[in-house]
């Protein structure tokens, strides 16, 4: 085969833990980095990446950075690569706060983006936690119940 490969993953974090619980849960940030590498030994040409915030999230403004090429867009996230030699690597990052409050019943929120390059079809980013090759990036969301007892 002469053309390229991707390998993408993304990966999730807990970026700012703002109710202190140690958990990812409503109005938190989480951050996603994304990795694309050309793990062909061909050049690839008009790479970019796609990504729609997950639901249920809002992007923090200015937070998308890129380690090579242009961000194009915030929300969905959009980022131009351009030209990608055999071997290369780019990583994108973007943060997201999560609502709050947060519907009941929904305990995860999920990312997934898309690359294209001129040399292949489009490819869904992964998650390199789960076994498959194109899995969605899961977040477990802990929506805990705020009760306030009073006892007189
Ligand atoms: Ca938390
Ligand atoms: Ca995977």
């Amino acid at each position: 085969m002469n053309s390229w490969n991707h390998d993408r993953q993304t990966a999730n974090v807990l970026s700012s833990d703002n109710d202190g619980d140690g958990v990812v849960s409503p109005g938190d940030v989480v951050e996603y980095s994304i990795t694309v590498a050309n793990v062909g030994s061909a050049a690839a040409s008009g790479v970019s990446l796609t990504d729609s915030i997950p639901a249920l999230t809002t992007i923090v403004p200015g937070s998308v950075t890129t380690s090579q090429g242009t961000v194009v867009s915030e929300d969905p996230v959009g980022v131009d690569f351009g030209a990608m030699a055999g071997g290369g690597t780019a990583t994108v990052t973007f943060r997201v706060v999560l609502d709050d409050p947060f519907p009941l019943g929904i305990t995860e929120v999920a990312n997934q983006g898309t690359v294209t390059s001129d040399q292949l079809p489009p490819v869904l980013t992964d998650d390199p936690d789960a076994a498959g090759d194109t899995d969605p990036t899961v977040t477990p969301v802990v929506a805990a119940p705020d009760l306030v007892v009073s006892r007189i």
